[in-house]
């Protein structure tokens, strides 16, 4: 087998976003594209000869060819085992466990996660390391840092690999492992969660409902949920992993998975519902009539996490995205557990998680995590649920209203703008930041500013920072304003923006979240001019 060096010459597109590269189909299918990145993984890696890399995706359109030319390119570099899940297909949560349980040097998880795909969607490329972890923003940095200078790359002449069988091959000094997509992950999951407990609860009659959205979770969810826990056929939907995901938009929240939420919110609702995103490491949750927020649901499974065997005496902390609402706080006070602030990206979890500083971590996009992986994970969320739902015998609602009447209710709501101009964002931001010290004590429709800034971080264990990761505004009864750029679209600019506040009387604990924090974002759009900017006076997705 003959190994050839290809020259190429960069593009200038290649920087690693909150989640690795993430583009337009279109634009990986550019000549050298995709290989230009991978060369730049290896290249920002030291020492990989004969180590072992783990493959797998979302089975997104482009992904089939996409796994063959990474293995061209890793067994010309020398990689010393390739596993792969097979048919290209490994949930990021169960690409994690591989690297982590075969000890990987690390692997590639193709995946625009939450991105729609398909000839006019998104592709994307993670890196994770050894640990089973996001790239730390060092790595992806160097990534990026590779991309920008890259003149070669090697790959060689092979036909394509079947990965539809399971099984081992040896290509010039490079074996390959085709293995079960789903066994190893389900086997962690009973060793973590009371199977048999969900079991008996399925058994008296329970009803759920699963949407796997076309993506990566259906034979995940098939062969826990029906299969191993006995939840009747047909309980998990939209089963079957498909190129486009069958036109669904693979991002389970309360815009884009709104038909699965009216099934939740019919009379005939079964008792919980649930759904993942593209890569399966997000989750939503859903009771009869009841929609639980992320930060919500974040703050329930802290709740009850001595609930869970494995976790018993292994609870140390918890850890939210900054613009998470704190609903989590309150639990973590009364146990009297430290919390910690992170910028959004799960990469910042990671040294929490294994300096065991935290036992969970979540944020409001939807993801969810522990110690037991260092990716969030649908899945392991939604049997988390399913334990707690199990234990205690109470509906979702009850689950979530008593944390309200306890603690009162972190009233929460994160709106998204979509295809922005970057540079009309960027002077919109310029423009707030100019006055924006001056905002400090005045009031803005009754509403007392008491603090703003922008959010800087220092890793509490690396002791790295990361600066410039959003703009707040702090009120005197502690609601609070946070936006920020997302790193994840493929085009144009996406503004988040995250409201938060905290109610304690009964009476108002029932309402609306959107509703009940339209005055925050009425002094939000006021404040930062954003209709004499961009001329958008709604916003595209509202969570
Ligand atoms: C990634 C990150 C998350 C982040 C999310 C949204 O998730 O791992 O930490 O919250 O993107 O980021 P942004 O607001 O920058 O778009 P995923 O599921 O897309 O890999």
């Amino acid at each position: 087998m003959e190994i050839k060096t290809i020259q190429t010459s960069p593009y200038t597109d290649q920087v690693c976003g909150t989640s690795g590269l993430r583009k337009k189909t279109s634009v990986f299918k550019q000549k050298n594209y995709l290989e230009n990145f991978v060369q730049s993984v290896f290249n920002a890696l030291s020492d990989i000869e004969g180590k072992t890399l783990v493959i797998g995706g979302d089975g997104r359109y482009f992904n089939d060819t996409a796994v063959q030319s990474i293995i061209r390119l890793a067994v010309a570099n020398q990689f010393g085992r390739l596993i792969i899940g097979q048919n290209g297909i490994l949930s990021t949560p169960a690409a994690s466990h591989l690297i982590v349980k075969r000890k990987a040097f690390g692997g590639i998880i193709l995946s625009a996660s939450h991105n729609p795909g398909g000839p006019e969607g998104d592709v994307g490329i993670k890196f994770d390391t050894a640990q089973g972890a996001p790239a730390p923003q060092a790595v992806t940095d160097k990534i990026s840092e590779k991309a920008k200078m890259i003149d070669h790359y090697w790959t060689c002449d092979i036909p394509d690999v079947n990965l539809s069988e399971i099984g081992e091959q040896l290509i010039g000094s490079t074996v390959i492992e085709v293995v079960d997509s789903v066994e190893d992950y389900a086997l962690y999951m009973q060793e973590i969660f009371d199977f048999h407990a969900i079991q008996k609860l399925f058994q008296s009659g329970f009803r759920m409902t699963y949407d796997a959205l076309n993506a990566v979770t259906g034979p995940y969810a098939v062969h826990i949920f029906e299969k191993l826990l006995g939840a009747p056929a047909g309980t998990v939907i939209h089963a079957k992993p498909l190129p486009d995901f069958g036109g669904l938009h693979p991002e389970p929240n309360l815009t884009y998975a709104h038909a699965f939420v009216e099934k939740m919110f019919a009379d005939d609702a079964p008792d919980f519902g649930a759904a993942s995103d593209g890569d399966g490491d997000r989750y939503m949750i859903l009771g009869k009539k009841f929609f639980v927020a992320p930060s919500d649901s974040l703050a329930v499974l802290m709740q009850y996490a001595d609930q869970i065997p494995f976790y018993a005496g292994r609870i140390y902390g918890v850890a939210r995205s900054m613009p998470t609402a704190d609903a989590v706080d309150f639990v973590a006070a009364q146990k009297n557990l430290p919390v910690f602030a992170t910028p959004t990206g799960w990469k910042y979890f990671s040294s929490l998680l294994n300096a065991r500083k935290i036992s969970f971590c979540g944020e409001e996009s939807f993801g969810s995590g522990s110690f037991h992986l260092c990716e969030k994970d649908g899945i392991w969320a939604i049997l988390f649920w399913l334990n707690i739902l199990a234990v205690t015998r109470k509906s979702v609602q009850e689950l979530n209203e008593e944390l309200w009447h306890h603690f009162g209710r972190v009233y929460t709501s994160t709106q998204s703008y979509e295809g922005l101009e970057t540079a009309t964002v960027r002077e919109m931001f310029a423009a707030y930041e100019q006055h924006a010290a001056d905002l400090v004590g005045t009031k803005v429709n009754n509403h007392q500013i008491k603090e703003v800034g922008v959010f800087n971080y220092t890793d509490p264990v690396t002791q790295e920072t990361a600066k410039n990761q959003g703009d707040y505004i702090l009120f005197d009864d502690n609601s609070r304003i946070f936006w920020r750029l997302s790193g994840t679209g493929s085009s144009g600019a996406t503004l988040r923006v995250y409201y938060m506040k905290h109610e304690k009387n009964p009476a108002r604990l029932h309402e609306n979240a959107a509703d009940y924090l339209q005055p925050l974002q009425e002094i939000f759009t006021q404040l930062v001019q954003l209709e004499t900017y961009t001329g958008r006076t709604h916003p595209d997705v509202t969570t």
